[in-house]
């Protein structure tokens, strides 16, 4: 069972987000962050990557693309906020 971020143990797993430039979703237990690409292809290749890893862990980005930018919001369904999976998926992300 997934379990949400507690304030004891989110600091360490989300600290280092902070500093690739994702940032905390205003009024919601979510993390968000803008990706910028030198165009569409690039873009949509990238969420195709992405996407591959999202299957693999059974956990899905919410996203919107426009042309060579796309902004990503990842939060835990399941737990209504946010769990390691979403930790792992920006760290991936980050590293596409
Ligand atoms: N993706 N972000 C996110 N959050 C979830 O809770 C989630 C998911 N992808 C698939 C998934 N849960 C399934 O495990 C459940 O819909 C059954």
């Amino acid at each position: 069972m997934t379990e949400k971020l507690s304030a004891e143990t989110r600091g360490p797993l989300l600290d280092p987000l902070w500093q690739t430039g994702w940032e905390m979703v205003e009024g919601r237990d979510a993390i968000v962050k803008t990706f910028k690409f030198k165009d569409f292809a690039d873009a949509f290749g990238w969420m195709t990557r992405v996407a591959i890893w999202a299957e693999k862990w059974d956990h899905h980005p919410e996203w919107a693309n426009c042309y060579d930018t796309v902004v990503v919001t990842l939060s835990t369904h399941e737990v209504d906020g946010l769990s390691t999976l979403d930790a792992k998926l920006a760290r991936k992300m980050d590293g596409l």
